[in-house]
């Protein structure tokens, strides 16, 4: 028998019971006072010692329990079969859709302009901070596949309100693909992988897309978003968030407005470039989610002001002749301005992915007093997905209880036992009206969530609203708003995804569907697949809107943004310390290339290498620097660094080559007069040309001229 004394004894017992503590109110007590238990927290593992799941210190975990040396295992070893049992069910059913994501916590912080609009409290009110939690995502991809696929972005925030729990479930994109909640099915079918080969993962350029894109026009506008960089972000940071429906909200005197949400990332909106979103899927599937948990562990905490579109309340749910509750339009932010009411910081990464971003589960019909949903019928059908979906997903109705769910406002609910069940109920009442408890809890007909008063009329049918049935119109508004550089990424990205589909009739469709949004697209795509161009009326449309172009007017933030700088042993290293230093307020991040790991310099000035050129890629950086020295190099020799070079020319990143460094830009055949591409003697002024460079995200006349080539 093993030998459970311990031979310790002066020391501190790691498995002795806790000390005594006061425990937190508990939320989930009906009295608010915490429940009489003496267990320790269940949400935290305790003591030094390794345990069962009941306790038990284990006296060995790396060999099973034999009937000797070479006998056969026995069924008597607990400790095995708890150890393997409890991992064959480690995992979930992963989400349907949006199934990999990133999250994060922070704290959105209200200006307190909103109170003409709202009564929610935690928007109405001035600097009031409520807790969150962010679950950014991709849509097609499983849990594992590449964050930096095209592809929709989930954008998700759980506000922990002290009214309840208010999940703001939104996209990167302002406009959905389909109009009616019963179609939803049909679009992932349509875009998940082919059921026969399960190919392709996480991507949209196949033949069941498109197949059903052209044979549902009402999906064009969206397309168009798909098809352009927004699909395609450079960060989760550097993403838009919209709600995407138009809310119903309700100020304190009752009255209502028409609102539309959305997320202004304090760093502006930057996308990375098709080539190098691809690059990057190999390169480092986890860009995303380690880009974002790498600027909040250094203290570049991302941000993003929460922002409001208002609209009258009116009859007939329109607003400048756009059908407020149609969700493939958007309302021109230059016809509705954006007013700005609050700001949210993240500043913690999750302890534990899957208690955390995994176990997370938001909910469009988790509302808060002022705020309320409308009869549009695709957030209609939104209301009843999304807790069917995590009965199964997280395995019964209790999931509220998991602590990354948990409101922080007391819950009083009444619902009792089901699977997974952690409180402890007292009493004997979980009914209404009562005698035996005072008839407590009481409800609130005032202060509580009252559902806003709206007549309906109407006759049942399975309807067709005719005030959905434009389809182009902002399809074509998108595409006359984009820049040139914009719009032949367009162009590129539909000949790319239409190439990909092998049925010539559904390219054909497409291109049918395109002729109907603009001639020039449906030609270059047309010219790009080799098919000829299909006639199309095009639709009349007002003024473009600028606000949805990307190509930055004026340099922007630059938090969080690499720079790599290619050095050699002999060469001149100072560059390194002079950028760090006058990049360091800018929370720019500065990285050493080098042919080899571990240190390079001699004498003085010695520099920890953070990239071997084997081991990086250009899409680890927004600015390329060549420091002088570097000529003649193993680095030069290393046929790796041309590809570098040759590779951040043409996702239009800035170059600086430094003295020598020259050599290396020739022999990468980047021609030296290129915009955005910076020859220097020495290190004077390479700070600022950076940051210009950094604040633009790209050279777009570079871009350009790529493009036309
Ligand atoms: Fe979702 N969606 N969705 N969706 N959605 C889910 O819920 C659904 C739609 C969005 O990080 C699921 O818990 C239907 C629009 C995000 O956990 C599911 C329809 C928008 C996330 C579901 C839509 C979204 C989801 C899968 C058509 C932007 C990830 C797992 C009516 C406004 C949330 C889950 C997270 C997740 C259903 C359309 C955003 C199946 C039926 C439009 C960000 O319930």
């Amino acid at each position: 028998m093993t030998d459970q004394t311990d031979s310790h004894r002066d020391a501190p017992d790691p498995g002795a019971a806790p000390p005594p503590r006061t425990a937190p109110p508990d939320p989930r007590s009906p009295t608010g006072v915490p429940e009489p238990s003496t267990q320790p927290d269940a949400r935290r593992q305790s003591g030094e010692r390794l345990t069962t799941a009941q306790g038990l210190r284990v006296d060995d975990t790396d060999h099973s329990l034999t009937a000797g040396p070479r006998g056969p295992v026995l069924l008597e070893d607990h400790h095995l079969r708890e150890k393997i049992t409890h991992f064959d069910h480690e995992r979930i059913p992963e989400r349907v859709v949006h199934a990999r994501g990133a999250g994060a916590h922070g704290t959105f912080r209200a200006y307190g302009n909103a109170a003409s609009v709202t009564r929610a409290a935690f928007l109405a009110e001035t600097d009031r901070e409520t807790d969150v939690f962010v679950r950014f995502s991709t849509v097609l991809g499983s849990r594992g596949s590449a964050d930096t696929v095209r592809d929709v972005r989930g954008f998700a925030t759980k506000f922990y309100t002290d009214e309840g729990v208010f999940d703001l479930v939104g996209n990167n994109f302002p406009v959905f693909f389909i109009q009616d909640a019963v179609k939803f099915p049909d679009i992932i079918h349509a875009g998940k992988p082919h059921p026969d080969r399960e190919i392709p993962q996480a991507q949209s350029a196949h033949d069941t897309f498109w197949d059903f894109i052209s044979s549902h026009t009402e999906s064009t506008h969206m397309a168009m978003w798909a098809m352009s960089d927004r699909a395609i972000p450079r960060s989760y940071r550097t993403m838009e968030g919209f709600g995407v429906h138009t809310f119903r909200l309700e100020a304190a005197d009752g009255t209502t407005s028409l609102v539309k949400f959305h997320w202004k990332p304090v760093l502006g909106v930057h996308s990375q470039v098709w080539e190098e979103a691809q690059i990057t899927q190999g390169a480092d599937a986890d860009f995303h989610r380690r880009d974002l948990a790498d600027a909040i562990d250094a203290g570049a905490f991302p941000q993003w002001e929460l922002a409001l579109q208002v609209m009258p309340d009116s009859p007939d749910e329109t607003f400048e002749g756009i059908d407020l509750l149609d969700p493939t339009k958007i309302v021109p932010e230059e016809i509705c301005p954006v007013q700005r009411v609050g700001i949210m910081t993240l500043h913690a990464n999750p302890t534990n992915y899957f208690a955390e971003t995994e176990q997370v589960a938001f909910h469009v019909d988790h509302l808060v007093p002022g705020i309320h949903v409308t009869n549009d019928p695709l957030m209609q059908g939104r209301l009843f997905s999304y807790l069917d979906t995590q009965l199964t997903r997280l395995g019964g109705p209790n999931f509220a209880q998991l602590p990354v769910n948990r409101p922080h406002a007391p819950v009083n609910d009444m619902l009792r036992d089901g699977m997974h069940q952690t409180a402890v109920h007292d009493g004997v009442v979980a009914y209404k009206p009562n005698a035996l408890d005072g008839d407590l809890p009481a409800a609130s007909p005032r202060d509580g969530f009252v559902t806003v008063a709206t007549p309906v009329d109407g006759t049942k049918a399975r309807h067709h609203p005719v005030s959905f049935t434009d389809h182009f119109s902002q399809a074509r508004l998108f595409w006359l708003s984009m820049s040139p550089v914009e719009q032949a990424h367009i162009a590129q990205a539909y000949t790319f995804e239409l190439g990909k589909c092998a049925s010539v009739q559904v390219r054909q469709n497409m291109l049918a569907s395109l002729a109907r949004v603009d001639d020039e697209l449906a030609s270059r795509v047309a010219a790009g697949l080799g098919l000829p161009v299909p006639a199309g009326d095009v639709p009349a449309v007002g003024e473009p809107s600028p606000a949805l172009s990307q190509v930055p007017r004026s340099p922007a933030r630059v938090d969080g943004r690499v720079v790599g700088v290619l050095v050699a042993d002999d060469g001149d290293l100072g560059v390194v310390g002079t950028l760090r230093s006058a990049l360091a307020e800018h929370r720019v991040v500065v990285r050493v290339v080098a042919a080899h790991g571990g240190e390079v310099g001699s004498g003085g000035v010695r520099e920890t290498v953070d990239r071997t050129i084997l081991a990086t890629r250009s899409v680890e950086y927004d600015a390329v620097v060549v420091a002088d020295g570097t000529a003649g190099s193993p680095l030069a020799a290393d046929g790796r660094t041309p590809v570098l070079l040759q590779e951040a020319y043409r996702h239009g990143k800035a170059i600086a080559v430094v003295g020598d460094g020259t050599e290396l830009l020739h022999a990468a055949g980047v021609a030296a007069e290129s915009p955005g591409v910076h020859v220097l003697p020495d290190d004077n002024g390479l700070d600022v040309a950076l940051l210009h460079d950094l604040g633009m995200h790209r050279s777009w006349e570079r871009l350009m001229a790529l493009a036309q080539a």
